[in-house]
């Protein structure tokens, strides 16, 4: 004998009235708990510098940076206004520093990268040492070292923030503080860090003076920039990716921060790239040249003709295509090491 098959209606009355003390059926939402694949609600996006950079000016007009505490205009998933949110995981802003200001010092959990986008000579101070900002630049603030940014030159200085907030949240496990004084007072010179553990080498007592975190601070582009270089001379092209190379803390191999993993690539003039997608969205700022990015989705293809000092970001498991008819170096960063940690990174190379 075969059970009375439940109506819809006794369904909806057992839903209705097991509501009040908090219970819900999984067999309702299973299929979304579990999709068969990544189903990120982000969307690309594409934001052109040249566009953007006026509104940051008049941000420049109304507030000031120790106002402010931190002059941002935050690059906001489409899809998810209002949550500071690029992607589900990550932050990213464009930051304004205006000569003569002062971005106080703070400390959180969260860590910070900053890529230099436009101007030279802002600085930012990390645990009592300074870096001089170029742009191309890639510098780490560490989890909960105190930090502050200052511009003592007579240019605007304009860096890309890219954070790990959303994660940080996600966990509540975020945690801040203001410093007493608005500029830290410096305990080493400027280019220490560097000297120490930036030529292939460590002290003979290496420690890890930020933990999990790289104890460079700076990667200069120059560096970065001759690295890409000269791979484009002795390495062969990857199909997908071009000339493609990964920050690595010097201690470990592995990422220079434990949240966020950043990348420095070149597209040589002509490239004609391969489409690939992996389960890392990832937000790009391009440093030099100018190409297309084609990035196919659940809803459909987008093209992004971008150009130097524009960002891009493309979402978990879409299809990235890039092309280059000049040539062009892209800087981006996405939250692998976490997914990694977790053993649920992915990614897949379309032939
Ligand atoms: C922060 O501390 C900075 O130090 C930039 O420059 C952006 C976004 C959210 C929270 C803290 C900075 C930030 C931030």
């Amino acid at each position: 004998m075969d059970a009375p098959l439940p109506s819809a209606t006794a369904r909806q009355a057992l839903y209705r009235e097991m509501s009040p003390l908090n219970l819900t059926p999984l067999w309702e939402v299973l299929h979304a708990l579990v999709p068969p694949q990544p189903a990120s609600p982000c969307v690309p996006a594409h934001w052109k510098y040249e566009e953007v950079r006026p509104y940051l000016k008049r941000a420049g007009e109304i507030i000031t940076a120790e106002e402010a505490v931190r002059r941002v205009l935050i690059l906001e998933n489409p899809a998810l206004r209002g949550q500071s949110a690029v992607t589900q995981s990550l932050y990213a802003g464009l930051q304004l520093i205006l000569p003569g200001e002062v971005a106080p010092s703070h400390r959180h959990t969260q860590s910070a990268l900053r890529f230099i986008v436009e101007g030279t000579g802002a600085y930012t101070a990390v645990d009592g040492e300074r870096t001089t900002m170029h742009p191309g630049d890639f510098i780490i603030t560490p989890s909960w070292t105190w930090h502050d940014h200052g511009n003592e030159v007579e240019e605007p200085v304009v860096w890309l923030d890219g954070l790990d907030i959303p994660m940080i949240r996600f966990f509540d496990a975020g945690f801040a503080e203001n410093g007493a004084a608005r500029s830290q007072s410096l305990t080493r010179p400027e280019g220490s860090s560097f000297a120490r553990y930036g030529h292939n080498m460590a002290p003979v007592r290496g420690d890890a003076p930020f933990g999990a975190t790289s104890p460079i601070f700076s990667y200069p582009y120059e560096r970065s920039r001759e690295a890409l270089h000269q791979l484009e001379r002795c390495a062969p092209l990857d199909a997908w990716d071009g000339y493609k190379l990964r920050y690595i803390n010097p201690l470990t191999g592995g990422t220079p921060m434990p949240t966020l993993q950043p990348f420095l690539q070149r597209l040589p003039a002509g490239f004609d790239g391969q489409g690939w997608r992996q389960t890392d969205g990832a937000v790009y700022s391009v440093v030099e040249g100018a190409g297309t990015a084609t990035i196919e989705g659940p809803k459909g293809t987008l093209r992004f003709d971008f150009q130097a000092r524009d960002h891009f970001v493309v979402p978990s498991w879409q299809t990235l295509r890039l092309q280059s008819t000049a040539g062009c170096v892209l800087f981006s960063f996405t939250d692998r090491p976490v997914q990694q940690a977790l053993g649920i990174h992915k990614e897949e190379r379309l032939a």
